[in-house]
């Protein structure tokens, strides 16, 4: 697993960490030119400026306090920095006990909401849980049927309507079947498209909405899917998201694999405060982990080479 998750993070750790050796390489005794190369690595590594300008205002004041005068002592001192930021995000996933738990995967459209519920269904299902798909997005041609082609492959129960019916009916539907079957987990696929991101956003209050009333309590999950892939703009969209669903319990960072731009979580976990709860690093159905902070870093940092 380990290995999966350092090939994911290549394309990022080749940006972030190649970079800051060879700013180290450059001019091992710090200056004023290091702290400017370093803040310009960190904001075009998709860190995002005030999290950047944040991070080396503290390092400066770190090396100061610590009387550190080589570059290469700062890069690991920075290091411990951000390790401190991702740290606060060690999260375990909410199941209750005993009765059924609901996780709504919510996103814009293409993040890999429905690719995501197939691997986390497969991830809880191999823990020996009882889980069921829910077909809540009714509304793209052909979304129904991609998350039924994963139902019967890994040999999960979906629950669905026609294309096109009220997706708080079919959530209503699995909610009921669900607690027939005496399913333990039951994973709600979510439209990402709706016209405009002011029908997405009613549908999301519609939906969690529905959910409380049958259910009788709030989703056990509700993730916010990420595609990484969009660097430092998913802050905005994910912010435009909580806005209309206060209630987000983690992020999912989707397509981790394929960009330069997993910095981009550092500043998601500062600013928005929500655990990150699984990183996604691939297509397959067992290309998912959960987030584990030391792994991420790893990931990204890796070594700093002497
Ligand atoms: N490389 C890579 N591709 C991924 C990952 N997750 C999803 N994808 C791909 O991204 C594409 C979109 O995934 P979907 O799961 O359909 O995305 P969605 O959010 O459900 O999309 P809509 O239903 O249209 O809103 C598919 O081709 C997936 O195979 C990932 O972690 N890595
Ligand atoms: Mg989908």
């Amino acid at each position: 697993m380990l290995n999966k998750w350092l090939n994911g993070f290549k394309k990022t750790q080749e940006n972030i960490l190649g970079r800051l050796n060879a700013l180290v390489k450059i001019g091992p005794t710090i200056n004023d030119l290091f702290y400017d190369n370093l803040e310009e690595i960190l904001v075009t590594s998709d860190i995002g400026i005030k999290t950047s300008m944040e991070l080396v205002r503290t390092l400066k004041e770190v090396v100061k306090k610590d009387k550190i005068k080589e570059t290469q002592k700062a890069i690991e001192k920075l290091r411990e920095l951000i390790v401190d930021i991702v740290k606060i995000n060690n999260q375990k996933l909410n199941i209750s006990k005993d009765e059924l738990s609901i996780y709504l995967f919510i996103g814009v459209n293409g993040v890999g909401k429905t690719t995501t519920i197939a691997k986390v269904g497969n991830l809880l299902q191999k823990r020996g849980l009882k889980v069921m798909f829910s077909a809540g997005d009714t509304f793209r041609a052909g979304a129904i049927e991609q998350l039924k082609v994963w139902g019967k492959s890994l040999e999960i129960p979906v629950i669905s309507q026609q294309e096109g019916s009220d997706p708080a009916a079919v959530i209503f539907d699995s909610i009921e079947a669900a607690k027939a079957r005496d399913i333990d987990v039951l994973l709600i696929d979510t439209a990402g498209r709706l016209h405009n991101k002011k029908n997405l956003m009613e549908e999301m209050k519609k939906i969690n909405k529905v959910i409380q009333r049958e259910d009788g309590k709030k989703p056990e999950e509700i993730f916010l899917v990420i595609d990484s892939g969009t660097g430092q703009n998913a802050l905005a969209s994910a912010e435009e998201f909580i806005k209309n669903v206060p209630d987000i319990t983690g992020l999912i960072l989707t397509k981790l694999d394929g960009t330069a731009k997993g910095g981009m979580a550092i500043p998601l976990i500062k600013e928005l405060n929500i655990p990150i709860k699984f990183v996604c690093l691939g297509e397959g159905v067992k290309d998912i982990d959960e987030f584990i902070p030391e792994k991420f870093i790893e990931g990204i940092l890796g070594e700093v080479a002497n």
